[in-house]
C-alpha cells in the first residue's frame, strides 16, 4: 500500500453518555438559533487571530475527494473596505432598479434590502469566499475538483458557525454581479467569487427583520421513516 492510500485509527471520536448527547443537542440548537443576518454593524475591531481560527475551523469542512476547493481571503483594511463597497454598491443598483425582476425585487421587501451598503465598509472584516474548480489535497495541485459548490456551501456553513460561536454576527452578502471581488480580493482567473461575509459586532441599534425570524417547523422539514 502507497503511503497516500494509508489510514489512521480514529483517536479523536468522544462517545457521550446519551443523557448527555441530549443535553448538548438542546444546547447546540438553542445556541445556533441565536445565529441572526445582520445589516448594521459596530465598528469595533476584532482580533485577527480570532478571524485566522474560525477559518481554520471553516477549513475543517468535509469536501469532495478532500481537495478543500477554497480560498477566504480576509478584509480588514479599510482601502480595500472601501472598494467593495464602492463595487457592490454600484452593482447593486442596477440589480434594484430592474435587473432583478419583479418577483425577485418582490420576495425581498420583507428584508427592506436596498442598493445601500454602508456596512461594508462599517464592518471591521469582510471575508471573501473563493471557489477553485482545479486543485487537491495540497495547494497549487492543478487536479479537477468534485462538487465545488457543495463543498464550499459547507466550508462557508461552517465558517458561519464559527464565527457566531466565537461571539461575532454575520451577514451573508451576495453582492450580484460578484465577479469585482477577483481584481479587489487579487484571486487569480481560475477561482470565482462564491460568498461575501460581513463579520462584526452587532451595532447597538441593530435591528432583524420579522420575515427572517420565521423558521419552517420540524414536521415542515424533516420526514422519518
Ligand atoms: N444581493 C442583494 C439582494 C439580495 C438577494 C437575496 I436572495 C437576499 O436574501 C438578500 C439580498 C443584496 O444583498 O441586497
Amino acid at each position: 500500500m502507497s503511503q497516500s492510500e494509508q489510514h489512521h485509527p480514529l483517536t479523536d471520536f468522544i462517545k457521550y453518555p446519551e443523557s448527555e448527547m441530549l443535553e448538548r443537542s438542546v444546547q447546540f440548537y438553542e445556541n445556533i438559533k441565536r445565529r441572526h443576518s445582520i445589516r448594521m454593524f459596530s465598528d469595533q475591531a476584532v482580533p485577527r487571530t480570532i478571524i485566522e481560527n474560525c477559518i481554520k475551523a471553516a477549513g475543517t469542512a468535509p469536501s469532495g475527494a478532500n481537495h478543500q476547493p477554497w480560498h477566504f481571503v480576509a478584509i480588514s483594511s479599510h482601502e480595500v473596505k472601501k472598494q467593495v463597497r464602492e463595487q457592490a454598491e454600484l452593482h447593486e443598483k442596477g440589480f434594484y432598479d430592474g435587473r432583478a425582476g419583479d418577483e425577485w425585487l418582490e420576495a425581498l421587501k420583507p428584508l427592506g434590502t436596498d442598493a445601500n451598503k454602508p456596512f461594508l465598509e462599517h464592518a471591521p472584516w469582510l471575508i471573501a469566499v473563493f471557489s477553485q474548480k482545479k486543485g487537491g489535497v495540497h495547494a497549487g495541485d492543478q487536479n479537477t475538483n468534485y462538487y465545488v459548490h457543495e463543498s464550499v456551501g459547507l466550508a462557508t456553513g461552517f465558517l458561519i458557525n464559527a464565527l457566531h460561536h466565537a461571539g461575532l454576527a454575520t451577514l451573508t452578502h451576495t453582492p450580484k454581479p460578484m465577479q469585482f471581488l477577483s481584481k479587489v480580493c487579487q484571486r487569480p482567473d481560475n477561482e470565482r467569487p462564491y460568498m461575501l461575509l460581513v463579520v462584526g459586532y452587532p451595532a447597538q441599534n441593530a435591528t432583524i427583520p420579522h420575515h427572517a425570524t420565521i423558521k419552517k417547523p420540524l414536521e415542515d422539514i424533516a420526514s422519518f421513516l
